[in-house]
């Protein structure tokens, strides 16, 4: 591929487009198998319209070492068993950080590293850093559609199965009681 020279990307924080445009994702439930605690409950909502959980819009510069790709990630508001709807979660195999901007509505980012989990509350203009070597996964906490801009290096590549063989420590869930956000240990 030719040497992507210099543009400027324009994003509107309300719609989350990008201008250009790369590659477009969308994510449903039946692309989330064995991730939500409830199985049963994941599988009902896989035969009952199998709807949209996320889509992934990108820029045009590529995956490729040295690049900067971005994207912008659109979480659609949801629970499956009072587990909040979220990506998939992945690893990069050649750990390097990663910045996420919170655009629109209200979430979190989960980060593991094996061992140790942390949540970060993430709303708009909220600068959350994903370091080395930490799994992640977003999840929209709210009631409207939680956007956020990612910005990583084009090397670092993306590990799923990681989090299928780990999980990601915490759970996020809606207190039946309260509506709140509880986050409970992985199981
Ligand atoms: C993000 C994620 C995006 C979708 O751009 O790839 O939010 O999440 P999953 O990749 O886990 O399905 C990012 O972290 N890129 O590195
Ligand atoms: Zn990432």
């Amino acid at each position: 591929t030719p040497p992507i020279q210099p543009f400027a990307i324009t994003f509107g924080a309300d719609n989350a487009t990008l201008e250009p445009q790369g590659q477009v994702l969308t994510r449903r439930m039946s692309d989330l198998e064995g991730l939500f605690a409830d199985a049963d409950a994941w599988a009902r909502a896989v035969a009952d319209g199998d709807p949209v959980v996320y889509t992934v819009v990108s820029s045009p510069v590529p995956e490729v070492p040295r690049e900067l790709p971005q994207s912008i990630t659109t979480i659609q508001p949801g629970l499956t068993a009072g587990e909040f709807w979220m990506t998939k979660g992945h690893q990069h195999p050649d750990p390097q950080g990663e910045i996420y901007l919170g655009l629109a509505g209200h979430g979190g980012l989960l980060l593991f590293d094996g061992e140790r989990a942390e949540w970060l509350d993430m709303s708009p203009g909220v600068i959350g850093y994903i370091p080395p070597g930490w799994a992640h996964r977003s999840v929209n906490v709210g009631d409207e559609p939680y956007k956020f801009l990612a910005v990583y290096p084009g090397s670092a590549g993306h590990d799923y199965g990681w989090v299928l063989e780990h999980g990601m420590g915490l759970r996020a869930r809606r207190a039946a009681d309260s509506g709140d956000l509880d986050l409970v240990p992985f199981g």
